[in-house]
């Protein structure tokens, strides 16, 4: 860290503490005091198919861009827990405002992988998507989703509802502008939202160190007068507890929380990127023994609650449901080209009447 300039004659005026949540290790034990929940294996179980068929999921769109059939698309392969673990802590009632790299936060919210590969192939119809209305779509500008989370929580507060809004950003985006003026602002107001931030160490091809001076992203949340924690990101377990906590405590009203998921991105930044070209084999060779999933199978092999038949059977689940929403994708006609007129303006300006009358003629022809 930085040490930064003390004048250490002067008295101390503030202290602040920073914990850190960790529970089940890349070994696959649990350690320290787990909570309740980590003792229902039912549960563990479901959190367990939940990144997997994420991770399916992201496979498969991937072999889709790859064939020329989706556009860009961003994997969250080794940072799974993050999504799952925090949308599996919301209420239905709650709002969730996910970046894009937070697939498997809307699998958990009931939205279906076919429109997520809709949207992804650009289609805005995959935006109407089934599972609670209220929830955002994915924010690919970067932050632009923490300011409209921190809108939600007012709104929330305003009309003394006992909702959340959670926002799912990655590290880069405490770095940015909107993010402080979000925190800022729901520190102020004591709003209901809880910011969980993905830190899978990269921003694109920025590694962390380069983004902040900041020992800990965590402790950002200090600075905006509120609370904040980091947590082993790949520790699904670590996830829900946290994000379970610290939803208590804004529906209670005791205002925002904000938590650094400690991750790593161990795919290319999208499929338009290589990383090959910033970052050695053996740093993400050596992070895979921290992934998230091996490390939850493993604990339930361990309990006698999983096995080579359940692995399997999972495995042949996850690809028939993928399989089948990648060939209901593929079957959706395109919208015509003229909708893209659609929706934007109550009443289009003159100059795109023109252009819309050109290009359905051209259609017509
Ligand atoms: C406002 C804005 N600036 C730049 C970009 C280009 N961009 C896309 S992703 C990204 C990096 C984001 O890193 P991070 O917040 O750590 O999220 P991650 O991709 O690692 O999940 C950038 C700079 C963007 N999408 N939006
Ligand atoms: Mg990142």
């Amino acid at each position: 860290m930085n040490k930064p300039f003390m004048d250490e004659e002067l008295p101390v005026i503030a202290r602040f503490e920073l914990r850190r949540r960790a529970y089940l290790g890349p070994d696959g034990v649990l350690h320290g005091r787990p909570p309740a929940f980590a003792s229902n294996v039912d549960l563990l179980i479901s959190l367990l198919r939940a990144m997997a068929l994420t991770r399916a999921f992201d496979l498969k769109a991937v072999a889709l861009q790859r064939t020329g059939r989706l556009g860009t698309y961003p994997v969250s392969l080794g940072e799974e827990a993050v999504s799952v673990g925090a949308a599996s802590a919301m209420r239905e009632e709650d709002v969730l405002l996910p970046s894009y790299r937070n697939t498997g936060a809307q699998l958990w919210r009931g939205v279906k992988m076919e429109e997520i590969l809709l949207f992804w192939g650009g289609d805005e119809r995959g935006n109407a998507f089934s599972g609670p209305k209220q929830d955002f779509p994915l924010s690919i500008p970067v932050a632009s989703q923490t300011s409209h989370a921190a809108g939600v929580a007012y709104a929330f507060k305003l009309r003394k509802e006992p909702r959340v809004a959670v926002c799912m950003s990655g590290d880069g985006a405490t770095s940015k502008g909107d993010m402080w003026e979000a925190m800022n602002f729901a520190g102020v107001a004591k709003l209901p939202v809880v910011f969980i931030v993905g830190n899978n160490q990269w921003a694109i091809s920025v590694p962390r160190k380069l983004q902040t001076a900041s020992e800990t992203l965590a402790q950002k949340a200090i600075a905006a007068g509120f609370g904040g924690e980091q947590v082993d990101g790949n520790d699904v377990i670590a996830v829900r507890a946290a994000t379970e906590r610290a939803l208590a405590a804004a529906r209670a009203g005791e205002g925002p929380f904000l938590i650094e998921a400690l991750t790593y991105r161990l795919g290319d930044h999208t499929t338009a990127d290589d990383a090959a070209r910033y970052r050695s084999p053996e740093e993400v060779q050596a992070r895979w023994k921290e992934e998230p999933i091996a490390r939850l199978r493993a604990y339930l092999v361990g309990k006698k609650a999983w096995g080579k038949e359940d692995e399997e059977r999972l495995a042949s689940e996850c690809q028939a449901r993928v399989e089948a929403a990648a060939a209901s994708y593929l079957a959706t006609p395109p919208r015509a080209p003229s909708s893209m007129f659609d929706h934007l303006y109550a009443e289009l300006p003159h100059a795109y009447l023109g252009q819309r009358r050109e290009l359905e003629g051209a259609s017509d022809a």
